[in-house]
């Protein structure tokens, strides 16, 4: 059963599965439910077949471990499913787990986004949160998102896509939502107690896509999310401890490199819809606040939500 999967990187149909090993259509279902207890990855494709993704070791979170590199990386926890990693690395982070201690899972039943949106968390994409103890006051936080959106970027064209940032904390690929960051903190007066970033990454594209999303398996179909997550996550520790050592002006230029916003005519609102910026998108300030050009006025804006607007030449 596994050989037959394994002998081809596209869907195999389950009626070519039970006609060459002589099974009926049922027991090639159950065949397939054991091999995904065992630990395989296995697509199933709703009237195409099964695909073999993974062996087992290969999938998030068991997978990951041998692939990631950085020694930033001290601890490695997590399952095959959990309502969300923030909430696991949160509850870690406040029985004390050093900063490298990072959660990974393939899928969530509860994923969230910020101001309580929801990240749409199916098998075949890599959800990981870690968590941070940066030696920084409470206010030098606000660039570390767009830290870590530059971590995941640069990691992802390691893996041979190109990416780009839309500030404050979307990576895209071909202008499509292919990862987002999400940043929880604990505080006491002003230091930091607790940092735990999440990252949501797409990596194979699931039957119903999210609109407006983009899978790194439509470039790479060899790609694994284990490998995907790994490849990543070893990148963000470089941006973090980038950041670390030299604040947001240490990425900013790598984040011009990445940048989708820039020299576009944008609309930022705030939390409640209202308009805080309106105009050409011009880069970062040194904390990372998004610089917007309103005809020779330029605002700085620390948080919000981005509109695009027409592309300027
Ligand atoms: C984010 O929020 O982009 C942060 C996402 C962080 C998810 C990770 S997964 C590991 C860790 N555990 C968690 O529970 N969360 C973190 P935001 O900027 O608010 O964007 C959310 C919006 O992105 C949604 O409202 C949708 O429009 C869109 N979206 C949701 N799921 C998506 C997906 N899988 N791919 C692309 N876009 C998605």
């Amino acid at each position: 059963m596994l050989a037959a999967l394994a002998a081809s990187d596209a869907p195999v149909s389950g009626e070519a599965i039970a006609e060459s090993l002589g099974l009926s259509r049922a027991a090639v279902g159950k065949h397939v439910d054991a091999l995904q207890r065992e630990g395989c990855d296995i697509r199933v494709l709703k009237g195409t077949g099964y695909q073999l993704m993974a062996l087992p070791g290969e999938a998030v979170p068991a997978g990951i471990t041998p692939k990631l590199h950085s020694p930033f990386w001290v601890e490695v926890e997590g399952g095959p499913s959990t309502e969300s990693t923030n909430d696991d690395a949160k509850a870690l982070a406040e029985k004390g787990a050093p900063e490298g201690t990072l959660v990974v899972a393939s899928q969530q039943t509860g994923g969230r986004g910020r101001l309580g949106r929801t990240w749409v968390s199916l098998p075949g994409g890599a959800y990981a949160s870690f968590v941070l103890r940066p030696p920084v006051a409470v206010a030098d936080v606000a660039s570390l998102a767009l830290a870590i959106a530059v971590g995941v970027a640069t990691g992802i064209e390691r893996l041979g896509v190109a990416a780009a940032i839309k500030w404050p904390n979307d990576v895209l690929v071909d202008s499509e939502k292919v990862a987002g960051v999400l940043l929880e903190m604990s505080t006491e007066a002003d230091s930091v107690l607790w940092v735990v970033a999440g990252i949501g990454l797409n990596v194979l594209a699931p039957e119903e896509r999210f609109a407006g999303a983009a899978y790194l398996g439509d470039r790479l179909p060899d790609l694994t999310p284990a490998t995907a997550c790994a490849a990543v996550l070893d990148s963000v520790a470089e941006s973090y401890a980038a950041w670390v050592e030299g604040g947001w002006p240490a990425l900013r230029e790598e984040y011009s490199r990445l940048d989708a916003l820039a020299g576009r005519e944008v609309v930022v609102r705030d939390a409640n819809g209202v308009v805080r910026a309106k105009g050409r998108a011009a880069g970062t300030d040194d904390s990372g606040r998004l610089l917007v050009d309103g005809g020779g006025r330029v605002t700085a804006v620390a948080s919000g939500e981005v509109t695009l607007g027409t592309v300027l030449t």
